[in-house]
């Protein structure tokens, strides 16, 4: 029998064979197998093993994945003995090795070298399908990377999960890389192949779940015809170990169901709810939950009828708890009615919920406190609500770090919240401990991103921003991970692990935030985009009906100084945060540079550590932005030699652009702030390259990514 399974591996190995002539578009991502160097083929499996009753489609598909990247890699000549793969209950083999997977848990993996009868076996095995399917993709990925192949490793995040703001009609809102990858209108007879595709990349990243819909939903979603087509996708994810989860709109009890009110504890609309959630799991057995964002921009929600986000959240928990689903309940809220600082407004209707929520109920957090910004201090509800799961989110996508078009790697972005110490149970109550639930002692944890994926032949508008998917994955499984660490394997997999390469790469992708923070909003400043498009700057706005949606808003800068004082004297968005932290930021001289403007009004003379004035130190920062770009451009440039000319000239395309848009923000924004202070340029800076009005007068009513 097992010479059978042999022979029969060996044949699927060469009939695997990729086409090599195939371009590099970047389609195949990270997940780009190609013949490993001559020395390490030897090493690459030459057969893949499972039991012959293994019916788990998780375990199916990590066999046909490992065939497919063994016969790549090895150019068919994979000679480097078995894998073989399974869990304990359903390998015999496995489970004959008796090894220790007690702390495991469902989805983690262990990848062993073995000696059986004489022979070396890799043993991939876990404790369900899910762990052997992560198992396959590391084994792939540390031959790819040439490493060795052992590796043990468990998520510390139990749900990690993509947020599509895919609409209905195809667009997607803050997306960059062409239309949703979803074909809601051809769904669910065709299903795209690229679906698998789609799965395989998250699997390999132990992406576990996935919301199809914008987080400013319609009903539509709900209805028969469209549940239908979510089944079809959640048909083509499950052997992936995917779930798919959809937005709820609060008010689909009014819109579908023809009732008065959406009223969360009207027993009409709960029991409306619970049909729905009935009817949801009929299509999709294992459904993951809802997501939902109420009372916030304009979107419906419980305190229509005057309950709280608990009534709501509880609500819909409620109906789906007996399918064992979960209900990410988003804390972006901030009302236009509201005086409060937009900062602040999360935390003081949130906070007092602590303890309220049901329990399979997480409240969903954006990184900071006001939207995705280039840099954000951490938001304040990390650490201050113990008793309910926060779930953190990110955007991958970068609506407001210069879409699809500026290399800026967010892995940075990502570990540098995740490290912050909220200090909230003393220090080392960072962030990462929040989410992962060991602060206080949660097991129903999570992370989300707000998915940079398209239907672009490249995923994702550009090669570097399948950098920011793969480093979110990665952070999900482990919010401890070092951000170069991933930076490093990304380049290694998706280009070439040569160390000339591979290290300047993981070097640039390092210093590219910080290169936009200097070039758009240094020092702290945040939201001066475009308005609604938030595509380049637009620090004089300030006209808009809502008074958070003007720039103006975030700098108030005039003729004596610029900032936001949060401190006591100010807002006190301060005070919202923990004993150490609270005293951090409410100094200008222990804040630091990265937040100074963020929580404190200063005059433009205010003298820096350096001795430099805050003018000068900020003119700088934009020099030091643009000057980071062309220093970019130039080691690309250089790079030349390790990459297909395809890739290569798109991305060195792109850098360019960078470049003049870099350019563009510095100039636009120090000819406004000169023309409120008045002030000359340091010595050595160049004039901006035109008046203030040229740029006030620039227009984009076509920028992607609009909401509609
Ligand atoms: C803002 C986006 C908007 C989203 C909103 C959200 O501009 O399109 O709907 O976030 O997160 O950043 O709900």
């Amino acid at each position: 029998m097992r010479a059978l399974v042999g022979v029969l591996c060996a044949l699927l190995l060469l009939l695997g064979l990729p086409d090599r002539a195939a371009a590099e578009d970047s389609y195949e991502l990270w997940l780009r197998y190609r013949p490993l160097p001559a020395a390490a083929r030897a090493g690459v499996p030459g057969a893949v093993a499972v039991d012959p009753a293994e019916r788990d489609a998780r375990v199916l598909a990590a066999r046909d994945e490992l065939f497919r990247a063994f016969a790549a890699m090895s150019g068919g000549m994979g000679g480097g003995g078995e894998v073989v793969l399974g869990t304990p209950a359903t390998s015999a083999r496995v489970r004959a090795l008796r090894l220790d997977l007690g702390d495991l848990g469902d989805e983690g993996y262990l990848v062993r070298r073995v000696m059986t009868g004489g022979r070396p076996v890799t043993v991939v095995a876990a404790n369900g399908g899910a762990g052997v399917l992560y198992g396959a993709f590391a084994l792939i990925r540390r031959l790819q990377l040439g490493r060795p192949v052992e590796e043990r490793s468990a998520p510390k995040v139990r749900l990690r999960v993509l947020n599509h703001w895919d609409n209905l009609d195809r667009s997607v809102e803050r997306g960059y890389a062409g239309q949703s990858i979803w074909d809601w209108w051809r769904l669910p007879g065709h299903k795209d192949p690229r679906y698998v595709d789609y799965a395989r990349a998250n699997a390999s990243l132990g992406i576990n779940g996935t919301i199809l819909n914008n987080v400013n939903a319609k009903a539509d979603s709900l209805t028969a015809p469209y549940l239908a087509k979510a089944a079809a996708v959640a048909d083509v994810l499950r052997p992936y170990g995917m779930k798919v989860y959809l937005s709820a709109r609060f008010s689909a009890p009014i819109e579908l169901g023809g009732l008065e009110t959406a009223d969360p504890l009207d027993p009409s609309v709960q029991a409306w709810w619970r049909a729905k959630a009935d009817e949801i799991y009929r299509v999709i057995p294992d459904f993951g939950g809802f997501l939902v964002k109420a009372n916030s921009e304009g979107q419906p929600g419980p305190r229509d009828y005057g309950r709280s986000h608990a009534d709501g959240a509880n609500m819909l928990a409620e109906a789906l708890r007996p399918h064992g689903g979960a209900v990410m309940w988003r804390a972006f809220v901030y009302q236009e009615t509201d005086p409060e600082d937009r900062a602040k407004q999360a935390y003081t209707e949130f906070k007092p919920q602590d303890g309220r929520f049901a329990p399979n109920v997480l409240v969903q957090v954006k990184n900071g406190p006001i939207d995705f910004q280039p840099r954000e201090p951490f938001h304040p509800l990390f650490g201050a609500m113990p008793r309910t799961p926060l779930m953190l989110e990110f955007q991958i996508t970068k609506e407001y770090l210069g879409f699809a078009t500026h290399l800026v790697y967010l892995g940075e972005l990502f570990a540098e919240t995740l490290r912050s110490d909220t200090y909230a149970r003393g220090p080392g109550s960072t962030v990462s401990r929040v989410v992962d639930g060991s602060l206080d002692g949660h097991r129903l944890t999570g992370m989300a991103g707000v998915a940079n994926i398209g239907s672009d032949r490249d995923w994702t508008g550009s090669t570097f921003d399948q950098a920011n998917w793969y480093a979110f994955g990665r952070l999900a499984w482990d919010p401890d991970a070092s951000a170069r660490t991933v930076a490093a394997e990304w380049a290694g997999l998706t280009f070439t692990t040569d160390p000339a390469f591979a290290r300047p790469v993981a070097d640039l992708m390092m210093a590219s935030r910080q290169a936009m923070v200097d070039y758009m909003t240094p020092l702290g400043l945040a939201h001066l985009m475009g308005t609604g498009h938030h595509h380049g700057p637009a620090p004089w706005v300030s006209d808009l009906a809502r008074p958070e949606w003007n720039p103006a808003y975030y700098h108030r800068a005039d003729a004596r100084g610029i900032g936001f004082d949060r401190t006591s004297k100010g807002s006190n968005a301060v005070g919202q945060y923990a004993g150490p932290a609270a005293r951090r930021f409410a100094r200008p001289e222990t804040t630091g540079e990265d937040h100074l403007l963020w929580f404190h009004h200063l005059p433009w003379d205010h003298r820096m550590p350096g001795g430099a004035t805050l003018w000068e130190t900020l003119v700088r920062r934009y020099d030091r932005g643009v000057a980071a770009v062309a220093g970019f451009r130039a080691r690309w440039a250089g790079l030349r030699p390790f990459v297909d000319a395809e890739r290569w000239s798109k991305t060195a395309d792109l850098l360019k652009v960078q470049e003049e848009e870099a350019r563009w923000w510095r100039d636009a924004s120090v000819a406004y702030w000169r023309s409120l202070n008045g002030r000359a340029l340091p010595p050595g800076s160049p004039e901006p390259a035109h008046p203030l009005e040229y740029y006030k007068a620039l227009r984009f009513p076509y920028a992607p990514g609009q909401a509609h």
